[in-house]
């Protein structure tokens, strides 16, 4: 569907005239703009309300997190000069809310975009993987001290047992009779049952604990600095809410340590790069490190292959269901997705136990 943008930037107090406006970023949920105007750039982007069903909750979320998060960079003024790169600025509506609804109903969002900055769907060195990771460590550190409870943007949002009892329904319907093309990803997921609940499990007996997380830790949702190679800002605040500290870095794990894209068809370019992984859990525990504690620490390697076969779970799930959820843009691309999560579960799982080693000594 086509926007009038022209028309919604006069709901938000933006600066300057509308210039141009295109769409942006590879993102699987929202629709994303990179809107110009005489006198500077945004990001306007229409919140998906069939997925976000309370977006003024969300909004609110979102609002304190960056209001939380700039409170400590302006707070830090001196060393860091240029803090307004640093967190995500809010354009407020006319009506002074962080969000304007259209008259078709569409519910809309504006930021300033973050210029000299770029986000990398797969990462090309290890330094990137450092980088991002000690970002949304710090993030997830800078959260710790926030008074109050998040609304929960998207219910059992990291709930991998009941994310496999949907899988489990929508193997028992096979509404679209696609159940028979996907035997081996099937049979994979399905032996790796008795992992699903393991970190909740952990949860409930009071091993590891809630804090407030990103929950959508793709290495794309960090923008990383032209000039310093820096994390310089945490994005998509769609899902941060109560969370556990494993679901963005096993997140990251997923998306930063592949070679290949979540969507490639070409399976032998799937992997883990161990060097990667070592650069993501380094980079994490420079900053999260310090209020992390020992089962905590233990688990991150897990939650590696676990994120990773969680989101294979959801691809498969929404390709038997006739891809409701996710944006599509070929055939079967919910299905090669999981294909690649699938593999790179296995790879992960062949190299697990470097990978705890590593963790042990660190
Ligand atoms: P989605 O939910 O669709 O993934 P994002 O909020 O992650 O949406 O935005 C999509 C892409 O737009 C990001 O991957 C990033 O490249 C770019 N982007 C988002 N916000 C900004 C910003 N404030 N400044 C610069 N680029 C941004
Ligand atoms: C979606 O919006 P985007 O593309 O950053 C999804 C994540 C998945 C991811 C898989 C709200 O994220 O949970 O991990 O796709 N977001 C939502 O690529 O479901
Ligand atoms: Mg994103």
């Amino acid at each position: 569907m086509e926007y009038n943008i022209a028309e919604i930037c006069r709901g938000f107090a933006i600066a300057g005239d509308f210039v141009t406006a295109e769409r942006y970023g590879t993102g699987h949920i929202n629709d994303t703009f990179k809107l110009s105007t005489t006198a500077q750039t945004y990001i306007l982007q229409r919140i998906n309300t069939s997925i976000f069903r309370e977006p003024e909750n969300l909004m609110e979320n979102f609002m304190r997190v960056s209001n939380h998060i700039a409170g400590k960079i302006q707070a830090e003024k001196a060393v860091n000069p240029d803090c307004r790169r640093r967190y995500l600025q809010v354009i407020m509506s006319h009506k002074n809310e962080p969000f304007f609804i259209d008259e078709n109903g569409n519910f809309w969002r504006c930021y300033i975009f973050v210029d000299e900055a770029r986000t990398f769907d797969i990462l090309e060195k290890s330094s990137q993987a450092y980088a991002a990771a000690k970002a949304f460590g710090a993030f997830q550190n800078d959260l710790a001290d926030m008074p109050g409870r998040l609304h929960e943007t998207i219910a059992n949002f990291h709930n991998t047992p009941w994310r496999f009892a949907n899988l489990k329904a929508a193997v028992a319907a096979d509404k679209c009779g696609r159940l028979k093309e996907v035997s081996p990803e099937l049979d994979y997921i399905m032996a790796q049952e008795k992992e699903y609940s393991l970190l909740i499990d952990e949860l409930a007996a009071g091993n590891i604990f809630e804090r407030t997380t990103h929950n959508d830790t793709k290495l794309n949702n960090v923008l990383i600095d032209d000039l310093t190679g820096e994390g310089i800002c945490v994005i998509d605040l769609d899902t941060v809410m109560p969370g556990l500290p494993h679901y963005d870095f096993g997140d990251m794990v997923r998306t930063g340590t592949s070679p290949a894209a979540e969507d490639e068809t070409d399976l032998s370019k799937v992997g883990m790069r161990f060097e990667m992984f070592e650069a993501l859990l380094r980079g994490y525990l420079s900053t999260a490190g310090n209020f992390l504690n020992a089962r905590e620490k233990e688990l991150l390697p897990f939650s590696g292959k676990l994120i990773t076969l969680e989101i294979g779970i959801r691809f498969l799930t929404d390709y038997l269901e006739g891809d409701v959820y996710f944006k599509i843009h070929r055939e079967k691309h919910n299905l090669d997705r999981c294909r690649t999560q699938v593999k790179l579960a296995q790879s992960i799982e062949s190299q697990f136990d470097a990978m705890r080693k590593l963790n042990d000594s660190i």
